[in-house]
């Protein structure tokens, strides 16, 4: 009787899993949770996965079929067998199955990643099948069918495809050998240097996270460079993690440190023009291909911020780019070259410095040379228009750089959605005349900083991983609508109650607005405290480096505020495509939210909404408090969908955020109060 009630006990706990876990949430699992489907779906889902069949050993095809197994078996209660059965799933390329190829799929379309998802008959057996040109597109497939399931989509009639835009998806990490991470905020570096070449499970965990978003490039290390992870002990360890991300489509890359062979190689120059200095990368380069067959290239940090590079003997930009460029070339690696600099004279606007550096240099760069620029031309603000190199380098290839860590939007504590911020950045007019005329459709590259760390949860917090989801899922189609990630990504890591759904997407669409509403509204930018960039600092104006300062760029007096980069300014507004110029060299015309990037008003300026600029900047500082107060509240509604141990932790960063919001606001209306004396 008492072993009745207790299976009872436990078919009634099972039965409620879907709101209720049986295990704690720890994040850890990221949007690849698998938990048990419950629903009107289930019974199909069960029928059409009763097997996993793959006809070949390939490994990626390997880490294919066991991601399929182990997601089916978690959300639909039972592991499907590796032999064909009614209504199972087959996958594989062409190549790889003849069942497959006898099928005649339409493939040419998908490319060398994409892939086709169909249901079909094969044998007699109603089959979904998933299948692509090459092996990998068949695993970026199968992540895609367990979207299906994750997102609660119905598994008949399937006929689906889709494949990336952008070649080169990656992302930086700004870890250090000492396992620190450069504006990381989610513990210490995943790479376990002293422990590897040993493999961890958190290792394959990531690489598993990062191919179901389509992600297929790391750079392991930080771009203000340590030379030595270019030495053999080091490489040994490097050659480890290829190994490991290999079948998951991920290519390993390294930050080359300009002044190596100074460093390493006991050479008393790093001048690219020198020969023993380019028989020096070219020697490290092959011993580095030696073990990495695959190794993708190297990402530099050039003269920017102390980091030494060319012009320290009177070279270029791309005379230092192209003799990384020539080492890598013979194995098809690439140089990722940052145009991150800033070190042009002191009275010059520091946004026109990438712009005014890079764009002469235009079809100087070898082809496998990608000048890599930040997506704004500043430095990863909460709001910035996108940079003017976009499009104007038209014989170069150009990728774009993220930061999904958030290194000026509050760290991890805030809640903020960059879905949006680079969906606006990627959709931005450039100087491209007609169809080419978006900046998605200028890059071959993107490159997200990652926020990744040893935090049981990978991204120090909930809301964090799913700015790494989106950057991914935007990477691979840059014109993706940001709201539908959103979605996406809140049924898989939280669930699928639609009184979960709508308002936390809702809330995610808001929530960057927010931040540069109670930070930086109306196009101010880098008021962030010195270094850390945490809080408030417009008052900073003693720093040596001009542009360091919250002064230099606010520009605020008795009279006015914003820095003015019309024609009787920096002119910084001249670098864009004269279309998009105008827009923002007119007063008339400029949008609200780059008003002070553009130009100096007077404080009683009269904006479009026939308030004075100071009565509006206070009503955004307002709204951006009132914003984290609404999350508050909503997050708190949502105590019934949602698992303790995640609602709570959710809870205490949003209740910080509200706290720091506060702060934002009241430490910059009081600055801006000390100098235009207004009530
Ligand atoms: C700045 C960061 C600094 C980075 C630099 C870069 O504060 O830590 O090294 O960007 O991108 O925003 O190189």
């Amino acid at each position: 009787m008492l072993r009745l009630l207790l299976i009872a006990q436990i078919v009634c706990a099972l039965s409620v899993a879907s709101t209720t876990p049986a295990w704690a949430e720890d994040g850890y699992d990221l949007w690849l949770r698998y938990r048990p489907v419950a629903g009107p779906l289930l019974q199909q889902y069960r029928s059409k996965t009763t097997s996993v069949v793959q006809q070949s050993a390939n490994p990626t095809l390997g880490v294919a079929a066991t991601e399929l197994r182990r997601g089916i078996a978690g959300m639909l209660g039972r592991p499907p067998a590796a032999s064909m059965r009614d209504g199972g799933i087959l996958i594989g390329t062409p190549r790889s199955s003849p069942r497959i190829a006898r099928l005649n799929l339409p493939l040419s379309g998908v490319g060398r990643e994409g892939f086709l998802i169909r249901s079909a008959r094969v044998d007699g057996h109603p089959v979904t099948v998933v299948a692509a040109n090459s092996d990998i597109g068949v695993l970026y497939g199968s992540f895609a069918l367990l979207r299906r399931i994750q997102t609660a989509k119905p598994l008949t009639s399937v006929s689906t495809s889709d494949a990336p835009r952008l070649s080169l998806r990656m992302l930086n990490h700004w870890d250090n050998l000492d396992r620190t991470v450069e504006r990381g905020y989610a513990g210490s570096s995943l790479w376990n240097w002293d422990t590897l070449p040993r493999i961890e499970q958190r290792y394959i965990d990531y690489a598993r996270a990062n191919a179901s978003i389509g992600i297929n490039a790391t750079v392991l290390t930080n771009v203000n460079a340590n030379a030595q992870v270019l030495t053999a002990p080091y490489l040994r360890k490097v050659a480890a993690l290829a190994d490991a991300f290999r079948p998951y489509g991920i290519r390993v890359y390294l930050t080359a440190r300009f002044s190596a062979p100074v460093e390493l190689g006991g050479l008393k120059t790093a001048d690219p023009e020198d020969p023993a200095v380019r028989a020096w990368w070219k020697a490290k380069t092959d011993e580095i291909y030696r073990s990495i067959p695959d190794f993708g290239g190297f990402l530099v940090k050039a003269n920017s911020e102390g980091q030494p590079g060319p012009q320290a003997y009177k070279r270029t930009h791309a005379d230092g780019a192209n003799m990384m460029a020539d080492a890598l070339a013979p194995h098809g690696g690439v140089v990722l070259w940052r145009a991150f600099v800033y070190s042009l004279g002191r009275d010059q606007d520091r946004i026109r410095a990438a712009y005014d550096e890079f764009v002469p240099l235009d079809g100087k760069f070898r082809r496998n040379v990608i000048v890599q620029v930040k997506n704004g031309p500043l430095d990863f603000q909460p709001r910035e228009p996108v940079s003017p190199i976009f499009g104007t380098m038209r014989s170069t290839r150009v990728a774009l750089e993220a930061q999904i860590t958030k290194e000026y939007l509050g760290f991890s504590t805030h809640l903020a959605y960059l879905g949006t911020m680079w969906s606006d950045a990627l959709g931005s007019r450039t100087a491209r005349p007609k169809q080419a005329s978006q900046v998605a459709d200028t890059i071959s590259t993107i490159a997200g900083v990652a926020n990744t760390g040893t935090d049981r949860n990978w991204s120090g917090s909930d809301f964090d991983q799913a700015n790494w989801y989106a950057f991914g899922r935007l990477a691979w189609n840059p014109h993706a609508d940001p709201s539908v990630i959103a979605q996406e990504w809140i049924r898989m890591t939280w669930g699928n109650d639609p009184r979960l759904v709508r308002p936390v997407v809702a809330m995610m669409m808001r929530s960057r607005e927010a931040v540069v509403d109670y930070m930086t509204p109306l196009g101010l930018s880098h008021l962030m405290g010195t270094s850390h960039h945490h809080g408030p600092a417009p008052w900073i104006s003693d720093l040596s480096t001009p542009s360091w300062n919250s002064a230099y760029f606010h520009r605020a007096d008795a009279n006015g505020i914003g820095f003015d980069r019309t024609a009787s300014g920096s002119n910084a507004a001249a670098q864009y495509a004269p279309e998009v110029a105008r827009g923002f060299a007119n007063l008339a015309q400029v949008p609200d939210e780059y008003l002070l990037w553009f130009h100096h008003v007077p404080w009683t300026h009269r904006m479009r909404s026939g308030r004075p600029l100071w009565t509006e900047m206070v009503e955004h500082y307002d709204r951006g408090v009132a914003e984290v107060r609404a999350m508050n509240a909503q997050w708190a509604g949502l105590r019934p969908y949602v698992d303790a141990h995640r609602h709570a932790a959710v809870a205490a960063k949003l209740s910080k955020q509200l706290d720091e919001a506060v702060w934002w606001r009241d430490a910059s209306i009081a600055y801006w109060q000390s100098i235009n004396k207004l009530p």
